[in-house]
């Protein structure tokens, strides 16, 4: 299997109750090995660039005043299959939908405030990476 690097966000609903490491836990417990990792206060320019696939979307200009409105804390994966493994670990967008076990099944609180973010592809992991973070900012 190839090592990949995925890149991954823990939201402002998870870091203002405090669930990093819970949150973290998980993820290392799924085999994803946290190789970068900085808490910054997103700009409205940075999530309307960042979310910019779902602009025509009803939800938004929702979606952008919530991931501005607290600390997040921006993350680099890696791992065996990670864009994938991370999608998993996730569980789905819905915490309602979202498996057993899953970050958004046990730390969720709504469709919008679901607690984190994952790449959906290695192209777009590749991309949301380089946003946020310089390659030596990356320790693997
Ligand atoms: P994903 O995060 O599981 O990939 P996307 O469809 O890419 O889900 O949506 C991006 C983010 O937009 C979601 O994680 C969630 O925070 C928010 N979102 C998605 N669908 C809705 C919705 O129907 N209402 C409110 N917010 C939504
Ligand atoms: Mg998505």
């Amino acid at each position: 299997m190839a090592t990949e690097r995925t890149f991954s966000i823990i939201k402002p609903d998870a870091t203002r109750r405090n669930l990093t490491g819970k949150v973290n836990a998980v993820l290392e417990g799924a085999g994803l090995r946290i190789v970068a990792q900085k808490r910054i206060w997103m700009t409205t320019q940075q999530a309307e660039t960042f979310y910019g696939v779902h602009k025509e979307r009803p939800f938004f200009r929702d979606l952008v005043t919530f991931m501005t409105s607290g600390p997040v804390v921006v993350q680099v994966l890696e791992g065996d299959n990670a864009v994938a493994k991370n999608r998993e670990v996730m569980g789905a967008t819905n915490p309602a939908n979202a498996a057993e076990g899953t970050i958004r099944k046990l730390f969720a609180e709504s469709i919008e405030a679901n607690s984190v973010h994952g790449s959906d592809s290695p192209e777009n992991a590749a991309t949301e990476i380089a946003y946020f973070f310089a390659g030596t900012e990356i320790v693997g």
